[in-house]
C-alpha cells in the first residue's frame, strides 16, 4: 500500500514539469499601444468608434486585448495601455496589432486597421516603436512603447 501511494506521488510531481522544452519563453517589455490615422468610421448612433486594441500573433491569436475607448477623438493619438505580462515564444516572434471599432460584443467589433510586424525584441531597443499599417492598407501609424 505504501509503495503504491509512492508511485502516484511520483507521476504528480513529473506531470508538475510543464514548462519543460519552453525554455525560451520571454515576457514581451510593452506599456502600452497607441495609433495614429485610424480611417475615419462612425458608429450606428453617430458618436464616434469605440476602440480597442489586441497584440496578436500572425495567426490573429490575441495575446493581450486593452480596454474600450469610448468614442475616441480620432484627431488625437488613441491609447491602450497594456496590464499585464504578454508570455511570447521568444523576443522574435512577429507580432501584430489590431485596433478594433467595439460593437457591443467582440464577436461584432469590425477591425479598423491592422499594424505591420514588429517583435519584442525591436520595442526592447526602440523603447518607443513606430510601425506603420500592414501592407501600407491606410495611414494608420501605431506605436508601442517598453
Ligand atoms: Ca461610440
Amino acid at each position: 500500500m505504501n509503495k503504491l501511494l509512492l508511485v502516484a506521488a511520483g507521476v504528480i510531481a513529473l506531470s508538475g514539469c510543464d514548462f519543460a522544452g519552453n525554455s525560451d519563453a520571454v515576457n514581451a517589455s510593452i506599456s502600452s499601444l497607441q495609433v495614429t490615422n485610424l480611417p475615419v468610421t462612425s458608429d450606428e448612433d453617430g458618436s464616434a468608434p469605440d476602440v480597442f486594441f489586441e497584440i496578436q500573433n500572425a495567426a490573429g491569436r490575441s495575446y493581450f486585448r486593452t480596454a474600450v475607448v469610448e468614442n475616441a477623438d480620432l484627431s488625437a493619438p488613441v491609447v491602450g495601455a497594456v496590464t499585464e505580462e504578454i508570455e511570447l515564444i521568444s523576443g522574435t516572434q512577429p507580432l501584430y496589432i489590431a485596433a478594433y471599432d467595439f460593437d457591443g460584443t467582440l464577436r461584432e467589433s469590425s477591425l479598423m486597421a491592422r499594424s505591420a510586424v514588429f517583435t519584442s525584441d525591436e520595442v526592447e531597443a526602440a523603447g518607443d516603436l513606430t510601425i506603420g499599417a500592414m501592407d501600407g492598407a491606410n495611414a494608420a501609424q501605431f506605436t508601442v512603447s517598453r
